[in-house]
């Protein structure tokens, strides 16, 4: 063989979990359940805020509810960004929507997408094993999940990462960090499933693959990266995903 020949240093990952986003993946969530939840709240703390479908689709550019109340009271309600106990108010306003959210979900008014349970028990049977990584409040997942999965789904996913418990929301990789560290799996052992540019951006960020499957918010955002993009879950071919890839780790000169 000739001096030079290249050793080619190639590595086999084979897929060991699936990661799951929750809002607009599991389920087309935002548009009529956390928008509406938001508008019962601003009522009920007395704001005259109204958040319609366009404009709350805008606001979904910020992830994280008490985020998003915040970038919007300090573009459009600036008095009241500006008193010494906003903070406190945008605490009170999010418990309020989290409670009305609740109430929608365990209504089961909020359907999961297309092939969500049929690949979530697909991959049960094939051993896969199932994590959230979701900047949503950590009870609105269980919910979910029981809503429409029942009560022992929650139990299916060894991790679930909600919320708060990273200090940094999407598109930043924190919550893929964190449930990749408690799977105790590698990136390239695992495949996120996301609905939104600022979700692939996190899971890219975190080194992870990632699957997107748009919807009505989200199907023109930029998805360059992504693994794959299909209309929804009923198009994934598991044992597509699930056979061993090979990655070239580098080119060796002899
Ligand atoms: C979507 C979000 C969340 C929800 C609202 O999360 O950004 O903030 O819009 O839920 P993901 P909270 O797509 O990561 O599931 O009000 O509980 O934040
Ligand atoms: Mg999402």
């Amino acid at each position: 063989m000739p001096e030079s020949t290249p050793a080619i240093v190639q590595r086999m990952h084979t897929l060991h979990a699936l990661i799951f986003d929750v809002d607009g993946t599991l389920a087309d969530t935002e548009r009529d359940g956390h928008r509406p939840a938001f508008n019962h709240a601003f009522a009920d703390l007395g704001l005259d805020w109204h958040w319609d479908e366009t404009l709350y689709g805008q606001l979904l550019a910020i992830t994280g509810g008490k985020e998003r109340i915040r970038h919007y009271a300090e573009r459009h309600a600036t008095d009241i960004a500006a008193r010494p106990e906003f903070e406190v108010l945008v605490r009170d306003l999010h418990a309020a929507k989290t409670r009305h959210y609740l109430r929608l979900v365990e209504s089961a008014s909020l359907p999961l997408r297309p092939g969500v349970a049929a690949l979530i028990q697909h991959a049960r049977q094939r051993g896969l094993r199932l994590a959230i990584a979701t900047t949503t409040t950590p009870e609105n997942v269980t919910a979910l999940l029981h809503a429409t999965l029942g009560p022992d789904a929650p139990g299916w996913f060894d991790v679930i990462g909600a919320g708060d418990i990273v200090p940094n929301k999407k598109p930043a990789p924190d919550i893929y960090r964190w449930v990749l560290d408690r799977l105790a799996l590698p990136a390239e052992n695992c495949l996120a499933i996301e609905d939104s540019a600022n979700g692939l951006r996190a899971a890219q960020a975190a080194g992870l693959r990632c699957l997107v499957t748009p919807n009505d918010y989200t199907a023109s955002e930029d998805f360059s990266g992504a693994w794959q993009v299909l209309a929804d879950l009923r198009e994934v071919d598991l044992d597509a995903i699930a056979a061993p890839t090979i990655s070239i780790l580098a080119n060796i000169s002899g």
